[in-house]
């Protein structure tokens, strides 16, 4: 166990933000021990089922060929391809049958970092009468970031499980400037423990 303390509660929702293979060690866009937001996140989707909270899972779903790559002038290497062993989600997350996945990043000619870009997620969590999100996932300076700020853009509580998320950093200090981004806006930081 992590040291997660039972925080979830009616009214509430879980976002897992491309818990995939592409963004863990030997992935394809590998965030620094990516693999460690599992057994964190594994938690907070016990504790959600147990308590009938709604889980959701995004996954990062190009097609071939998308804008975001490099061969077509994108800044990531190819990664998160549809169909492919990288998009898919970590084997070792325990998501169960009913979490909603989450596709994004669909349409060739336009990236989406966040998972309420270009889907139905906003209107999903307000009509199960979600007034708050936990989010976590990968990765804190891009898709975690993008998904909070657009949460709290779309009129939700968010509270970001900081020890279930991990920065790409390409810069130092991106995912700390991330998190003052998010702080800024109204999300609450839930460190654990
Ligand atoms: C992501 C870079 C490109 C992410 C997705 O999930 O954070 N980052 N596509
Ligand atoms: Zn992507």
């Amino acid at each position: 166990m992590t040291g997660m303390t039972t925080r979830l509660e009616q009214g509430d929702a879980l976002l897992l933000v491309d818990v995939q293979n592409d963004f863990c060690p030997g992935g394809a866009l590998p965030v620094p021990q990516g693999d460690e937001v599992v057994a964190e996140l594994n938690d907070w989707i016990d504790e959600a089922e147990r308590l009938g909270i709604p889980i959701f899972a995004s996954q990062d779903w190009h097609p071939d060929g998308h804008i975001s790559f490099a061969e077509q002038g994108g800044p990531w290497p190819q990664h998160c391809v549809q169909d492919t062993d990288g998009a898919a989600f970590r084997a070792d997350l325990t998501l169960p049958e009913s979490a909603r996945v989450v596709h994004k990043g669909t349409d060739v000619g336009e990236d989406a970092y966040s998972a309420f870009q270009g889907t139905d997620l906003a209107a999903e969590l307000a009509d199960l009468g979600v007034s708050k999100v936990w989010v976590g996932g990968l990765a804190l300076d891009y898709c975690v970031k993008a998904s909070v700020l657009d949460a709290i853009e779309s009129g939700f509580g968010v509270a970001l499980i900081v020890e279930g998320t991990r920065a790409v950093n390409v810069q130092p200090g991106d995912g700390d400037e991330a998190i003052a981004e998010m702080v800024e806006a109204g999300a609450v930081v839930e460190r654990g423990g």
